[in-house]
């Protein structure tokens, strides 16, 4: 690898801003210098891009394609300096220019293109796809407004634009050169010439898609990837001649329709709703993108023919099924090739993760949005469906229930999930329990044909982020028990941690640590919000979207038990601790942002009222993001994991905070479940029933209220919920649903359990060396959920793609 000193990125630096701003060091903002580093970094980066390139098609190697309508990237400063290797010269550079790395690190917008964990996933994939030298490129959508930027008023989520690209854009590469046309609405009409069909599609709008590339840096490699985000723009100027021909309104409607495409990150992650600018960017970026591929693949080997032994579609949930019939389009209408043919390449070319088993989460498409929309589109899957159809009938012997189950457009929809199982040679789940649960629940009678198909890998994190780079002395400390950076390639090098388990020395150190990461998040809480955190106490965490099946509510029923002991009895001794919550609300999940709201109005109680002095304390952290994150991770000390079993797919939060010596309490849920057979029962805080348990409870006829009546604890909490707290707000609404809503994801079941549970932890974290044990075995087990590890799963056992050693 190319190494930069000190003085050569000075040099560099003060050339971007002379040539970009005009400026010397001594008048730039840091906003300037921001840019200028962003700006050295992409060049030396594209340097290395080129040689990739190059290497790649002499070598002909087959390609990772991964598209997401989703990545959530953070900040890339830090990162990209990190894995070149020039994160200390740049820190001293900018040292001798006057400024302190760590404020210019600050000044960069997260890159929000994602909701949450399917997004943040995607990011943690591209850099260790890239670190392993696979050839690989990510795809989304350049949205000029990532995930909203979340502010609390009056105890209330408001949602406020986000505009990363100012100057966030200092990254991207506009490449005109490889723009691409997507085709909306409009007549087609297929007519037959000497034996194949030849298909007319006129009266179409044309949006222009532009490539805005984002160059990915391996860690240790000269190794580069391309996160490729598609803009839309208008493909035919407002010009004359559409005036004079009086189809000026058509320009303007093509103009504006292009234009809103990329506008906007949609924030639901509860739902689908069958909206069709949502419909328009999936296909938009997955129009762009096979066509990309496929010119791409025209260049070097002249025909398409060959085309799934070179290249790999990684579909991110069910979001790009539409590469699906694009990509059979293609080969039909602009190849020629028969049906059987495109048939074959498309399904030997793509392959489908699935992130979630919520049913309201699964995507359906109305019949009539498709059609007018997408019409050649439409016809494809038309087609895709009734041989699918009469394959199932075969396969099935007419048992209509299975065929119905596994129907492609069925009652005026098309289910997304079912296309892909259709057309995929792998379909997998994100952790084991999820994958279980796709093999016997929700893809079972596919399964029960062509079992091979269905597959695990299981989620995990781009630990160098998530650890290194975020908490530098825990690596200081891993490095000097497990050899050197070792792990940084080979996380399982972590393991050696365990020989320490009783050196007292390194137990003291592994204390002192946290202690140092907690005054720290503690100091920016106080310089952001004014807030003094008590860092004697426990730091407890939940941070993740807000969603009923995640359970915050189950959080605050425990927090309001803890507070009604403090006040019924005061001579009640408990370890001291802060709840840290942190969670964003879909803008239109009502009931979501009712429980942000409680959670507000009992910190506003608790923190005001005397008696929870040094004992309890309750803050909401506004807008979580990446950034926010990588702050806080270091400072966890319990990771609160507690969603109602079976309904997470993984999780990739209690990954990062075990990573970080946080220990976990939670259900057997997602990965939990591996994290528990990595760590035994004795490291770790389980609680609540297991997914079957769920299943068995609600069969045999769950009744919630029965728990209020027979526990006094809980009737007390839920009553005082309904009451509210000291700002007179009411929550009634919240606990009539728990009592005579049904309790879907049976937090009362599971609200005992979960107390016993917290006792545990809470007796456990006044016997310092026993935690301290806990949270090394943690750390040092942490390497299965490397995002290196899963990297190589998927190269092995789906892609079929060699990785560095
Ligand atoms: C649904 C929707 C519906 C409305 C439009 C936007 C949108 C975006 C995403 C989704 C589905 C979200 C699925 C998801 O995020 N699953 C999470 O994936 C993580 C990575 O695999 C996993 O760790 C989490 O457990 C899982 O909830």
């Amino acid at each position: 690898m190319a190494q930069y000193t000190k003085s050569q990125l000075t040099e560099l630096i003060i050339g971007k801003l002379r040539r970009n701003f005009g400026r010397e060091v001594e008048h730039a903002t840091p906003t300037q210098i921001f840019k200028c580093c962003a700006l050295v970094l992409r060049d030396i980066m594209n340097i290395h891009r080129v040689d990739t390139a190059e290497r790649v098609r002499e070598k002909q190697a087959r390609q990772v394609h991964y598209l997401s309508l989703e990545f959530l990237m953070g900040r890339s400063l830090m990162k990209n300096a990190y894995n070149l290797g020039v994160l200390d010269a740049l820190t001293q550079a900018l040292d001798e220019m006057g400024f302190a790395a760590a404020d210019i690190f600050e000044l960069e917008p997260d890159a929000g293109l994602g909701n949450g964990g399917l997004g943040r996933l995607a990011a943690c994939y591209l850099d260790s796809m890239t670190t392993l030298e696979i050839p690989a490129t990510g795809y989304s959508i350049c949205y000029e407004l990532g995930i909203f930027r979340q502010k609390i008023i009056d105890g209330q989520q408001v949602e406020l634009p986000d505009n990363w690209l100012e100057p966030g854009e200092a990254w991207l590469i506009t490449k005109m050169d490889e723009v691409q046309t997507v085709r909306f609405g409009g007549k087609v009409d297929v007519h037959w010439e000497r034996g194949r069909a030849q298909v007319e599609h006129t009266d179409y709008t044309s949006v222009m898609a532009v490539p805005r590339d984002m160059v990915i840096a391996g860690y240790g490699t000269d190794h580069t990837n391309t996160l490729r985000l598609w803009d839309a723009r208008c493909a035919l100027p407002v010009d004359m001649k559409y005036y004079s021909s009086g189809e000026y309104l058509k320009a303007v409607e093509q103009k504006a329709m292009a234009e809103v495409i990329a506008k906007v990150l949609y924030p639901a992650d509860d739902h689908y709703e069958g909206k069709s600018l949502r419909l328009k960017q999936q296909y938009f970026f997955v129009s762009a993108t096979v066509q990309s591929i496929c010119r791409a693949h025209k260049a070097q080997y002249g025909t398409l023919r060959n085309f799934h032994e070179k290249h790999v579609i990684q579909i991110n949930d069910t979001h790009p099924t539409l590469v699906i019939p694009e990509l059979m389009r293609i080969l039909l209408d602009e190849e020629g090739y028969s049906w059987e043919d495109a048939w074959d390449i498309v399904s030997h070319t793509v392959c489908y993760t699935n992130h979630t088993v919520l049913a309201e989460a699964l995507e359906k498409w109305p019949q009539e949005l498709i059609q007018t929309l997408l019409p050649r589109i439409w016809m494809l899957i038309v087609e895709i469906a009734n041989r699918y159809q009469a394959y199932l009938e075969q396969a099935f012997h007419g048992d209509q229930a299975k065929v119905e189950n596994m129907a492609i457009i069925w009652d005026g929809q098309v289910r997304m999930a079912n296309l892909c199982v259709c057309a995929c040679q792998a379909v997998n789940g994100v952790s084991a329990l999820h994958s279980d649960i796709l093999r016997k629940d929700v893809f079972r009678n596919a399964c029960s044909l062509k079992p091979q198909v269905f597959k695990n890998v299981t989620n995990g994190i781009d630990h160098r982020r998530w650890l290194s780079e975020i908490n530098p002395r825990l690596d200081g400390l891993i490095r000097q028990c497990a050899g050197g950076d070792d792990y940084l390639l080979h996380p399982d090098a972590m393991r050696a941690l365990e020989h320490y388990r009783d050196d007292r020395a390194v137990l003291a150190e592994l204390e002192d640590i946290k202690r140092e990461n907690k005054r720290r998040f503690a100091g920016y809480v106080a310089r952001e919000t004014g807030i003094l955190l008590n860092t004697d106490a426990m730091f407890d965490v939940q941070v993740k979207r807000l969603h009923e099946y995640k359970r915050q509510l189950l959080n605050v029923l425990h927090i309001v038990h803890l507070y009604q002991q403090i006040k019924s009895d005061r001579s009640f001794e408990m370890t001291p601790r802060v709840f840290l919550f942190g969670a964003k609300s879909a803008p239109g999940y009502t009931v979501a942002k009712e429980i942000i709201h409680l959670i507000n109005s009992l910190a506003a109680t608790v923190n005001a009222d005397p008696a929870c002095k040094d004992k309890l304390q309750v803050v909401f952290l506004e807008n979580y993001r990446v950034s926010l994150a990588e702050k806080l991770m270091p400072a966890s000390e319990l990771s609160e994991q507690i969603s109602t079993a079976g309904k997470e797919a993984s999780g990739t939060g209690n990954m990062k905070f075990m990573m970080n010596g946080a220990l976990t309490i939670g259900t057997l849920d997602g990965a939990n479940v591996e994290m528990h057979q990595q760590v035994g029962d004795e490291n770790i805080f389980l609680f609540g029933l297991t997914a079957d348990e769920v299943i068995e409870k609600k069969r045999q006829g769950y009744q919630a209220y029965e728990y209020y009546n027979n526990d006094p604890a809980l009737r007390a909490v839920l009553d005082q919920i309904a009451k509210g707290f000291d700002d007179g707000v009411a929550y009634d609404s919240i606990t009539n649903r728990l009592l005579f809503g049904g309790d879907e994801y049976m937090l009362l079941a599971d609200f005992e359990s979960y107390r016993q549970a917290q006792e545990r932890a809470a007796k456990t974290y006044l016997d310092r060396t026993r935690w301290n044990q806990m949270a090394l075995t943690n750390i040092a087990r942490s390497g299965l959920f490397a995002a290196d590890r899963s990297i190589r799963d998927y190269a092995r056992d789906i892609w079929h793609v060699p990785t560095r050693e």
